[in-house]
């Protein structure tokens, strides 16, 4: 065969693999797989907050002050200025105190109820820190990433419930994002420290910061919803942080339909094959669409 032929044939190919294998948009035919579904894991991120009002990592809301988001959670910049963290999750903690579950909040939060009616199950994974899906009443979430409403006690380890306004007197009123803020540089003793007498160590917010493992029980009992679903959504991240990015390759590996929900494609999108689906739009409003009880 002439050679440019066959170079045809080759690109025509690969372009019908890759309509066969890209993710369907058809909303009654993921209504099916939903109402069949027995076994449901929601995978979430930022943007299922976003609607709320709370900044996403890598929008155009991710800086505090000069700094993205991704600078200030890690241990090297805890080790560093540890009054500059807190004063960063000091303000986001007092920013959740004007912001409310959305939409696809409530849409996953009902869903859960209505399964779990008919004897099913929805298990919500979340990257998120801000405790949106706990407040809309979604039981048993799991935090991948921790809490902002936590501390961690850097020389006990003691884990506490923590959501106290400020957290500590020293913080009252610092932590403000505009760029032109100064630091507080508040000495490490005036910084929340441990309630356990005998120890008094340094707190630290409870939560996942880059190079740190997730915790092991919990990546457990990720593993073991993500290996038992039978279907699974995932709804406003970027998916390029591990280990949660692999979730939604892993779950399509086993044929399950994985469904993506977000503004813009993710290197997911990609992975989820031709048993999968993408919901372009924001979640608040795809999701009670996709969600609601039939
Ligand atoms: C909407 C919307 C609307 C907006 N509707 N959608 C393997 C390969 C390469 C690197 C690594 C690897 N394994 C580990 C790493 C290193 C690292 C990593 O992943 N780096 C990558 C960036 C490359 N991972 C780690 O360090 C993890 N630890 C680990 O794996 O330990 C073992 C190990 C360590 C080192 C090397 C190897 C192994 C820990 C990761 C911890 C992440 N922590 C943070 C901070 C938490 C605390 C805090 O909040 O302050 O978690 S970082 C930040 O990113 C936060 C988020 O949970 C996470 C994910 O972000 P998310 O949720 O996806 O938000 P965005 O902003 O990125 O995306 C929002 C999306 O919503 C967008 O797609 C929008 O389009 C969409 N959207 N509005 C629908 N209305
Ligand atoms: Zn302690």
């Amino acid at each position: 065969m002439h050679s440019f032929t066959q170079h045809l044939l080759k690109v025509g190919k690969r372009a019908a693999f890759k309509m066969a294998n890209r993710p369907s948009s058809d909303m009654a035919a993921f209504r099916e797989k939903l109402k069949a579904s027995k076994h449901l894991v929601v995978l979430t991120g930022a943007g299922v907050s976003a609607e709320s009002g709370v900044p996403t990592f890598r929008g155009a809301g991710g800086y505090w002050r000069t700094y993205k988001a991704q600078d200030l959670a890690c241990p090297e910049a805890f080790q560093e200025n540890p009054s500059l963290v807190w004063e960063f999750y000091h303000y986001r903690r007092e920013v959740m105190a004007s912001k409310f579950p959305n939409p696809a909040h409530h849409a996953i939060a009902e869903c859960q109820k209505w399964m779990e009616k008919e004897g099913k199950k929805l298990v919500v994974i979340t990257q998120n820190i801000d405790e949106l899906h706990a407040r809309a009443d979604t039981k048993g979430v799991i935090e991948l990433h921790g809490s902002l409403f936590k501390t961690r006690c850097t020389k006990c380890g003691n884990i506490e419930v923590n959501k106290d306004s400020p957290i500590c007197e020293a913080l009252r009123d610092k932590g403000a994002p505009d760029p032109d803020s100064k630091g507080a540089n508040i000495p490490e003793k005036l910084l929340p420290r441990c309630g356990i007498p005998a120890c008094g160590g340094l707190l630290r917010p409870h939560v996942v910061w880059f190079g740190e493992s997730l915790e092991s029980h919990i990546l457990e009992k990720a593993d073991t919803e993500l290996d038992g679903c039978d279907l699974c959504l995932v709804v406003g991240t970027s998916s390029v942080v591990y280990p949660a990015a692999m979730f939604a390759p892993q779950v399509a590996s086993r044929g399950v339909s994985v469904a993506e929900f977000n503004l813009e494609t993710t290197p997911a999108t990609q992975q989820l094959g031709g048993h999968g689906f993408f919901f372009s739009g924001p979640c608040g409003q795809s999701l009670p669409t996709a969600l609601a009880p039939f």
